[in-house]
């Protein structure tokens, strides 16, 4: 199925006065304040959030999966999908893509079909925590720092064969997640698993081609509940600093403790250089990998916040973007729409906090005021200037309102097939 710009132009064209009426008194509102928001719907507009390849089927948990119609069969119809969703919102032109999921077969022409939807590869993903048919050795007590160097040789191969498919379709990026932990106390030797690890990660950042990074992300708990080998942003930072210029740490929404300042964490990482990439999903107990901005919005537009400084004071930073989680309940693309609206409404609300006159209260020690600026900016409805930002790029002013118009998840149920399974989780 594609969408064409002149059903989504129609489908605009009926609301564009109701839009007008809301946009004007924002655009308004803000020039006043001495915002300048053709400036904040460009930025809006060129901000790009990739899309994880096993993202596009119905997720499950370990005690089972509910999958709905019309999930796509292969590869091809992942990228079909994603050019989908970005033809609707106009800010999902990028897929991650997982190893060995979704293996490009064949790379020219993966490549030439994503060029055709105006889709970018981002990083690439490999997975050493589950075993795949063929393979000689077990992950079932670890990968890359595994006690048994064969192992450990297995899983550098396969990172170091994800970078050489992730070099043939333009990523320029690895991310590495370790499952890698134990259970039970006893059951590992910190040092030497540490170790092992950064041997290993050693040998996968000199295959990588000279400009590519490696992303480095990490997880305080699960599959593993004793301990994991990278468990949190100072592991992943002390590593990235000891492989060299292009590692890098990466933060995932999902992969902290409760009531963690993932903020300051960003801000930290920024501040030494060290964030290159970064997974969106929302939790109230864990890994939950819940719709972005679903619980917590507030939190995310206070590490926007921080991004946004970031961005100020070190325009050449590059982060990988990406949403990660797992719709079990959803319409996989709903989810996505919902995620992406919910990440641009919490990057617009940072653009629209007074940064200068919260360095003055930060330095008169005026708290209260502090305060006020943050949650002016949470409590003002940015959707209009989203709304816009996505007209002026073809996209839907409602891109949920307009998936659901044009009836896209009949029509793939109709091309696929009611009973479809995704490759993923
Ligand atoms: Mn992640």
């Amino acid at each position: 199925m594609k969408i064409s710009e002149d059903q989504i132009k129609s489908l605009n064209a009926a609301k564009i006065t109701e839009h007008q009426t809301k946009l004007a008194p924002l655009k308004e509102r803000l020039e006043l304040r001495g915002f300048d928001t053709g400036n904040i719907i460009r930025r809006l507009r060129s901000f790009q959030v990739a899309i994880p390849s096993w993202a596009l089927g119905t997720g499950g948990t370990r005690f089972g999966r509910f999958p709905g119609g019309g999930e796509p069969r292969s590869l091809e119809e992942k990228l079909e999908d994603i050019g989908l969703l970005n033809t609707l919102n106009q800010s999902s032109g990028a897929v991650s893509l997982h190893i060995p999921w979704d293996i490009p077969e064949d790379p020219e022409g993966t490549r030439a079909l994503a060029d055709d939807l105006g889709i970018k590869f981002d990083a690439v993903n490999s997975n050493t925590f589950q075993d795949q048919p063929g393979e000689k050795h077990s992950y079932k007590f670890g990968s890359l720092s595994h006690v048994n160097k064969d192992v450990r040789a297995q899983a550098i191969a396969h990172n170091k064969e994800v970078i050489d498919y992730g070099a043939k379709l333009g990523s320029k990026a690895l991310t590495v997640w370790l499952a890698d932990g134990s259970s039970f106390p006893g059951q590992n030797n910190f040092m030497k698993a540490f170790s092992n690890t950064k041997d290993s990660l050693e040998s996968i950042y000199d295959h990588m081609p000279d400009d590519w990074k490696m992303l480095i992300e990490y997880k305080p708990y699960e599959p593993n509940f004793y301990s994991m080998v990278i468990p949190d942003w100072g592991t992943s930072h002390l590593l990235a600093t000891k492989l060299g210029q292009r590692a890098y740490s990466l933060v995932d929404l999902g992969h902290h403790l409760p009531n963690t300042n993932i903020e300051q964490i960003v801000a930290l990482l920024m501040h030494v250089g060290k964030l290159g990439g970064f997974h969106f999903n929302d939790s109230k107990y864990g890994d939950d990998d819940l719709t972005v901005g679903s619980l917590k919005p507030y939190q995310l537009m206070l590490i926007f916040n921080e991004l946004v400084l970031g961005l100020a004071s070190d325009p050449k930073l590059e982060i990988s973007w990406m949403i990660d989680a797992s719709h079990n309940l959803k319409d996989p693309l709903e989810d996505l729409i919902q995620s992406v609206e919910a990440i641009k409404i919490a990057y617009a609300q940072a653009l629209i906090i007074d940064h200068k006159l919260l360095q003055m209260a930060q330095e008169s020690n005026d708290v209260t005021l502090a305060q006020e600026i943050l949650q002016d900016a949470f409590r003002t409805d940015v959707r209009p200037l989203l709304a816009e930002a996505s007209r002026e790029s073809n996209g839907s002013l409602h891109p949920l309102l307009t998936y659901r118009k044009l009836k896209v998840r009949e029509h793939l149920i109709k091309e696929r097939g009611n009973k479809t399974y995704s490759t993923g989780l």
